[in-house]
């Protein structure tokens, strides 16, 4: 049974996640709010519209869309010029040799990123060709908890989603992969990360059992 792997960006195959934050940061500042690395958690996987939206509820003021706008705007180029100096040595531990794994076991490989930034991130780190499918948040319309992202992966990928397995560091991300019914491995901490079916605090910590187990190719 040949299975569909679907991988987060952010913060599952590179650690973009403090440059999310960073970026955030000076413009919660501008509004005049605090924006604290806990309350980042909750905006892993969230869209960019979406995670605005719920720092700005942090304030008592009300912002125009003209503002937000241009909040969205400067919060973007900020964050592409701090990922445009990225480098592979960036890339998160052990998360190579599971794609290879994955590759030579003969399953297929999507990306499942909200960032409509992710085609250029994946350029950087010479990623492209790596998956036969790319999903990210040009190609819906609903982000995380929402499944659409993940359920057309599947469909991409002509896999069923009972047969896919996503990995994921966000919250919203476990939800959307339970959603969609698929196999959830959280990769960070459990503290946050207890909805998934499975978590690891990386790829590293994933045992060679447990990978051949989940790459094992059956019959069925
Ligand atoms: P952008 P992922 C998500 O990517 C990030 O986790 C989230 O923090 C970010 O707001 C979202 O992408 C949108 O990113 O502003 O680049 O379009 O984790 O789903 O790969
Ligand atoms: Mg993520």
């Amino acid at each position: 049974m040949q299975k569909g792997f679907i991988f987060d960006l952010d913060g599952v195959i590179v650690d973009t996640a403090k440059y999310h934050f960073q970026c955030w940061q000076a413009i919660a500042a501008k509004a005049g709010v605090q924006f604290t690395l806990e309350e980042n958690e909750e905006l892993k996987g969230v869209g960019r519209v979406q995670s605005l939206e719920w720092i700005l509820k942090k304030s008592k003021k009300s912002f125009s869309q003209k503002q937000r706008n241009i909040w969205l705007e400067e919060k973007n180029q900020h964050y592409v010029s701090l990922i445009s100096h990225m480098t592979r040595k960036e890339l998160l531990p052990g998360v190579l040799t599971v794609m290879e794994k994955i590759r030579d076991t003969g399953h297929r490989m999507a990306l499942g990123s909200a960032s409509k930034n992710a085609k250029l991130i994946l350029n950087i780190l010479r990623l492209t060709s790596s998956f036969d499918v790319i999903v990210d948040g040009k190609s819906v319309e609903s982000t995380k908890p929402s499944p659409e992202g993940f359920l057309l992966a599947a469909e991409l990928m002509r896999i069923p989603p009972e047969n896919c397995v996503v990995f994921e560091d966000a919250i919203a991300g476990v939800q959307a992969a339970n959603s969609a019914g698929m196999l959830s491995i959280g990769i960070g901490q459990q503290k946050y990360l207890h909805e998934a079916k499975y978590c690891f605090e990386s790829f590293a910590d994933m045992d060679s059992t447990f990978l051949n187990d989940l790459t094992l190719v059956t019959d069925q």
